[in-house]
């Protein structure tokens, strides 16, 4: 079950995030300024996040390729599918640009956030009751999830919608994850995340940032990850 799920988020990504330059993984760039989801993100935040941490990410992906920790010029959905079987410097680094990449992709200024389409929407109704329902389960789960991780909604092998979190970088598309499927929408709630705005009011963060999920894009993202 593995190779499928690799193969949807290759077909779900932007191919910009993947291009490799000399066998090195590169830090995409935003679909955005960094003050566009102010004041939901600021742009401190947006800065540090994604010019420092997420570079971090790959800097140290590349570095753990150098070494000899995963053979190189394997693409990061293939890394990150077989994360159990390297060493933690792939899991976390392969993970934390995997990671980076989906969420800076499937959010928006929030007058460019789009709507759900039909089909998403009647999908999340089936399963969570109604939307609001649905942002009440999910932001729960994020403010529960111990320590640094992610909240994920996923949709599962058996072809629904699912609420998942994970720790540290670990994604819903590792061999090594508790609850396999493909992740259509996710927030870090990493204090990086957030901490510089809302410092310890995660909770705080989860509601604000529904403004800036950029419907269109999950909505296209549910439909590809759904499986015959
Ligand atoms: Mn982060």
């Amino acid at each position: 079950m593995k190779q499928p799920l690799a193969i949807f988020a290759l077909m779900t990504l932007p191919i910009a995030a993947f291009a490799q330059d000399d066998g090195a993984f590169t830090l995409p760039d935003l679909p955005y300024a960094t003050d566009a989801l102010e004041p939901m993100i600021s742009q401190e935040i947006m800065e540090l996040h994604h010019g420092e941490h997420h570079q971090s990410y790959v800097d140290n992906l590349n570095d753990a390729i150098s070494a000899g920790d995963a053979p190189s010029g394997l693409l990061i959905e293939e890394l990150v599918a077989n994360a159990g079987s390297y060493p933690d410097s792939i899991r976390n680094n392969a993970g934390g640009h995997w990671n980076h990449t989906f969420f800076w992709a499937t959010m928006a200024p929030a007058d460019e956030a789009g709507e759900m389409s039909d089909e998403f929407a009647t999908a999340i109704t089936a399963v969570y009751g109604s939307e609001e329902d649905f942002r009440t389960a999910f932001e729960e789960a994020g403010a529960d999830q111990f320590g640094s991780g992610w909240v994920w909604l996923i949709v599962n092998e058996q072809n629904e919608l699912e609420i998942t979190t994970t720790p540290n970088q670990d994604n819903p598309l590792m061999d090594i994850a508790e609850v396999n499927g493909t992740p259509v929408l996710g927030n870090d709630v990493w204090e990086h995340a957030y901490y510089l705005a809302y410092e310890n009011r995660r909770g705080e963060y989860l509601e604000s940032w529904w403004d800036v999920v950029n419907w269109d894009e999950v909505s296209k993202r549910y439909l590809a990850a759904l499986t015959d």
